[in-house]
């Protein structure tokens, strides 16, 4: 018998393979296309939904317009909110280790330092290093359920403030180069977003917690109380058990569920090269258990230096 785990064939003559029991399929047999039939994106968006992350090896055939096109299919395309997007391209962004602040390795669902961040991600290998460079995915809704009673009732009041001016030079492995960047780029404009610690899924009526690195602060909780809370949630994300890694191959692609997944890219890939790139769809403002949305509270544009005459 076959050592991996076939399910339910709904896409023609491609192959669905679980990866984990909480988390990930891989579709194999399949050419992404800007054009494939309306079926074969709704099976893609069911699967996305069960599985909450799905792989593809082989797709060495796009290049960033056919990966926007056929990431299209499953929304509206949005430019990273500080970073823009590549030339040419309505949403891609580059993450490129020759660049400084390229190394997305935090646990985070993509912007949610906005109210209404991304729904879906489509992931693109480029260049891919020889050893290392695996990005972790964590299904966020199975951490909600998880949760025994109880701390379900307090995920459920509890609403969280994300920043993308977390603190960046915390993580001990930026360097100078990457907090300038960092300060100069991606802090262009601060945002400080509300979120509910558990939003409702549009689309699948789950429960899934809405944390990550770049949560400031609890709402009416004082500091000390809240970074043990944080702690208790998140490692019910990040438990292995709750995780699915990705080996990259030049020419992979990876969607993922913005809204029921974290993701961490593992840096354990030192000065090899690794560029990724990655096209958005625009998401939802999520809602809380008792119906009431996420806020952006604060937005605020830095000035650019004075010049000197
Ligand atoms: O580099 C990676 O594997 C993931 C980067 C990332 O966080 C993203 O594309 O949103
Ligand atoms: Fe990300």
């Amino acid at each position: 018998m076959s050592k991996t785990a076939l399910i339910d064939n709904v896409i023609p003559c491609a192959d669905i393979v679980k990866c984990a029991a909480r988390i990930g399929a891989e579709i194999r047999n399949i050419k992404l296309l800007g054009d494939l039939p309306d079926q074969t994106i709704a099976a893609i968006n069911r699967l996305l939904l069960k599985h909450k992350v799905i792989f593809f090896r082989d797709q060495g055939h796009l290049d960033d317009a056919e990966q926007e096109r056929f990431a299209l299919r499953f929304g509206k395309l949005v430019p990273h909110p500080t970073l823009g997007a590549i030339k040419g391209t309505a949403s891609v962004i580059e993450l490129n280790s020759a660049r400084a602040a390229s190394r997305a390795d935090l646990w985070h669902s993509d912007g949610t330092f906005v109210d209404a961040y991304p729904k879906v991600a489509v992931l693109r290998g480029v260049v891919i290093p020889i050893f290392g460079g695996d990005t972790v995915w964590a299904n966020t809704a199975a951490a909600y359920l998880d949760l025994p009673r109880p701390l379900q009732r307090l995920a459920d009041e509890l609403w969280a403030v994300h920043t993308n001016a977390f603190d960046y030079a915390v993580m001990g492995r930026a360097s100078e180069a990457d907090k300038k960047h960092f300060e100069e780029v991606f802090t262009r404009t601060i945002y400080e977003t509300e979120h509910p610690v558990a939003r409702v899924h549009p689309e699948t009526g789950e429960r899934a917690l809405v944390l990550g690195d770049v949560v400031q602060r609890f709402v009416g909780i004082p500091k000390y109380d809240g970074q043990k809370l944080f702690d208790l949630f998140q490692s019910h994300i990040t438990a292995p058990e709750n995780t699915v890694r990705w080996s990259w191959k030049e020419g992979d692609v990876v969607i993922w569920d913005n809204r029921a997944t974290q993701h961490y890219a593992v840096n354990d890939y030192g000065d090899q090269h690794r560029v990724v790139r990655r096209a958005t769809i625009d998401g939802e403002v999520p809602v809380s258990i008792d119906g009431r949305c996420s806020v952006t509270r604060i937005k605020t544009t830095k000035q650019p230096p004075a010049k000197v005459a």
